[in-house]
């Protein structure tokens, strides 16, 4: 098939994409490429493509629970831990299958090719972690999963931590997890981070903390985790989520704790809808806003990327699974709003959350496989904006969805 007269993310020239065997098989400027009269061209008249939108952050086995068995009053992380832990006891593997497919299919619809979901594996059934890794399965030609073993109650902190992170593993999933600021003890929350970091590599794989989820200014567990991707050479394989303790960390602390964390190439997963929701709930005015420092992060050349984290669950009671409301929250929250951090902002989505899931295969280049969106926009900004739909999402050169643009009529 060929796609005529598109652009390429932000760029004004136009160009004409033929696909073959699920490939990107040429790129050229528009109007180069002959039509061959039998071959099914799709004219973009100069609307934007990205490649696909990647969540590199989302709890899939806890989606669609909110409310259950009750809901969460108090807005807190821990309330909504609490809740969690409730409804795990009635967890199924169908449950599970049938509530992160659902979610997936929004996430589908929204331009999503992507996503990393974290997944709770304090459970001595791994209830939730069997479910996602046959959901995983059932949908590889849809999504792309990439499956964290996410120790939600501790490593340390939770009866046989441990041996269930290694039996996760073991089972299949690709990312080693951790939550050193839940553990009972500091020292426990380092030991968590220095056996996560071991497992992976004991496992050859990535590793995604939740680390510093919390507004308490002596979480500093990032500082062992930049150290260690430092010593060990491989921070690119490795991201911390959340770090909202940044956000109130004082100068002096964050000016030493940047020298390492440049160094060490580790990745950052601001989560900026839940977290300007779930933090600050401890403070009187003034309250924080609970945001790790996405701003200067970027500054100093740390990779970050953001993630929707809840999709209506215990911890977020709204969400479709739109990467661009993540974006609209986080460029407000973290103040990054001159015009050429909004035009550039579909990067905490796309480029920058790639390097967060390692991603290979990822990009609209010669080669490549033909997965891609298509923005009812001429660019970002307006799409970012005015909320524009995700007219064509193709995963290999395969429609998966589509969507018909909404239209109004004006009668003055
Ligand atoms: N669990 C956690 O520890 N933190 C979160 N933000 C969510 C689950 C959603
Ligand atoms: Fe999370």
């Amino acid at each position: 098939m060929i796609i005529k007269n598109a652009q390429i993310g932000n760029d004004t020239e136009k160009v004409d994409i033929v696909i073959q065997d699920g490939k990107f098989k040429s790129i050229k400027p528009a109007g180069t490429v002959e039509d061959p009269a039998d071959s099914n061209v799709l004219n973009l008249d100069g609307k934007m493509i990205l490649p696909p939108f990647i969540e590199s952050h989302v709890h899939l086995d806890a989606t669609r629970t909110a409310g259950e068995p009750h809901w969460n009053m108090s807005g807190t992380l821990f309330e909504g831990i609490a809740t969690w832990a409730e409804r795990k006891e009635s967890l199924t593997k169908k449950d599970v299958m049938d509530r992160a497919r659902e979610t997936i299919r929004h996430q589908a619809k929204n331009g999503v090719g992507f996503v990393r979901t974290h997944v709770d594996v304090t459970d001595p059934k791994l209830t939730a972690l069997d479910a996602l890794l046959e959901l995983k399965e059932e949908l590889k030609d849809i999504v792309t999963l990439q499956i964290v073993a996410f120790p939600q109650e501790g490593i340390l902190s939770f009866p046989h931590g441990k041996e269930l992170m290694e039996k996760a593993m073991e089972l299949g999933a690709d990312v080693v997890g951790a939550i050193p600021h839940f553990e009972f003890t500091r020292e426990y929350g380092v030991e968590s981070l220095n056996y996560a970091v071991e497992l992976a590599e004991k496992y050859d794989a990535l590793l995604d903390a939740h680390c510093d989820e919390i507004d308490d200014e002596q979480s500093r567990f990032v500082e062992t985790l930049a150290t260690r991707a430092y010593e060990s050479g491989h921070g690119e394989r490795m991201t911390a989520s959340h770090t909202t303790a940044m956000g109130s960390y004082n100068g002096a602390y964050a000016s030493r704790l940047f020298n390492v964390l440049t160094k060490s190439h580790l990745n950052i997963v601001s989560n900026p809808l839940v977290n300007i929701h779930l933090q600050g709930r401890f403070d009187d005015y003034p309250k924080r806003r609970g945001l790790t420092r996405v701003k200067e992060l970027v500054a100093a050349g740390v990779n970050v990327a953001f993630g929707h984290d809840d999709i209506f669950d215990p911890w977020y009671p709204l969400g479709d699974g739109n990467m661009r409301d993540v974006v609209h929250m986080g460029l407000h929250v973290a103040q990054m709003m001159g015009y050429p951090e909004i035009q550039e902002s579909y990067r905490f989505i796309t480029d920058n959350a790639a390097q967060v899931l390692q991603l290979t295969d990822y990009g609209i280049a010669e080669g490549n496989s033909a997965s891609f969106i298509v923005l009812d926009a001429p660019d970002w900004y307006t799409a970012l904006n005015e909320k524009r739909e995700v007219l064509y999402h193709f995963e290999q050169g395969r429609l998966i969805a589509e969507t018909k643009p909404h239209e109004t009529t004006l009668h003055f």
